[in-house]
């Protein structure tokens, strides 16, 4: 767990991550677009305190990433965590967007593609969130591919979500992440996971069993320094899984309206968000809470071994 020298100058490691870096403890990266853009407030800064507090106890350490006036932070303060939570004008933070926001001295969340980048500098190995981004509906006219794909395709790191939303096209999304080289497992389940429900109609790689299982996958990637990440898929617990018909519709409703007001580029996934969550009154919200915090959990028990 080096940094390279000529980073250190842009980061900004909290005490915490700090002290956990020293004693060599596994640490586990949290992305912040799911703070700044992804959830309202304040159900956004409480779940992304449960989560830090679930890792903890978990026996890890978390990493929240942002970038706050120009500095890349790993490991956010509580009132870093409540400036994220709710200011205004706070720029969804992509790749592409990082050196642009460093130089300018503004916040950004960062989403997960761009925490695959902070990782990588920090030393991170492990990183959970929701869920990813990936192929849009209809990408093969509007080219809208998540960059979350390239990156978690570039880096080796393990993220841990709840598969991805089916206002993406999971099935694209698996087959972008194939040529990728991206192995896909499944946390206890066989198909691919769809977010708000346990599983799509599409397979995962492989049926993973136990968290150390995923950590020794990941260890044989990186020793033979196969590229591409891994996504290790975990399904939303049964009794916060919402009603398939219900979620399809309001995805359904949510896609025709961006399509008639012609969202596009970085706004649709939030667009698509803040609608589902209107028209499933908040339940999506409490869905992607309850399993953003298992992913938590499942994190920082993978993390452990990963470190190793
Ligand atoms: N999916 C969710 N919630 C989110 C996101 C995705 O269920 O908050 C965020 C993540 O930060 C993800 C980003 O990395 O959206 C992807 O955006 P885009 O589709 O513009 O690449
Ligand atoms: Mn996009």
């Amino acid at each position: 767990m080096t940094i390279n020298k000529n980073y250190e100058k842009y980061l900004e490691f909290s005490d915490e991550v700090k002290k956990a870096k020293k004693e060599n403890k596994p640490i586990v990266a949290l992305e912040s677009t799911i703070i700044s853009h992804g959830m309202p407030y304040p159900k956004n800064l409480e779940t992304a305190k449960a989560c830090e507090d679930i890792i903890r106890k978990a026996g890890a350490v978390p990493a929240t990433t942002a970038i706050i006036n120009g500095k890349i932070k790993v490991g956010l303060s509580e009132e870093e965590l409540e400036f994220m939570a709710s200011s205004k004008g706070i720029i969804k933070t992509s790749s592409r967007d990082i050196p642009y926001i460093i130089a300018n001295k503004l916040n950004g969340g960062t989403t997960v593609a761009s925490t695959i980048i902070v990782s990588r500098l920090a030393g991170i190995k492990i990183f959970v969130t929701g869920g990813i981004g990936g192929v849009h509906r209809g990408a093969e006219k509007t080219f809208d591919i998540s960059r979350d794909l390239e990156e978690l395709a570039a880096n080796d790191i393990m993220i841990v979500c709840a598969g991805c939303k089916s206002i993406l096209d999971i099935g694209l999304t698996l087959e972008y992440l194939e040529t990728k080289g991206v192995s896909v497992l499944g946390y206890k389940t066989e198909k691919m996971p769809a977010f708000f429900t346990k599983s799509s109609q599409f397979k995962v790689d492989y049926k993973i069993n136990d968290p150390k299982e995923a950590a020794e996958i990941a260890k044989a990637k990186w020793n033979l320094d196969i590229k591409g990440g891994i996504l290790l898929a975990n399904p939303i617990p049964d009794e916060d899984s919402m009603d398939e018909q219900a979620i399809d519709k309001a995805i359904e409703d949510a896609l025709k309206e961006a399509e008639e007001k012609g969202i596009h580029g970085k706004e649709t996934t939030p667009y698509l968000l803040s609608k589902v969550l209107e028209e499933t009154k908040g339940k999506s919200l409490e869905a992607n809470i309850a399993l953003v915090k298992n992913n938590a959990k499942i994190g920082a028990e993978v993390a452990k071994y990963i470190y190793e």
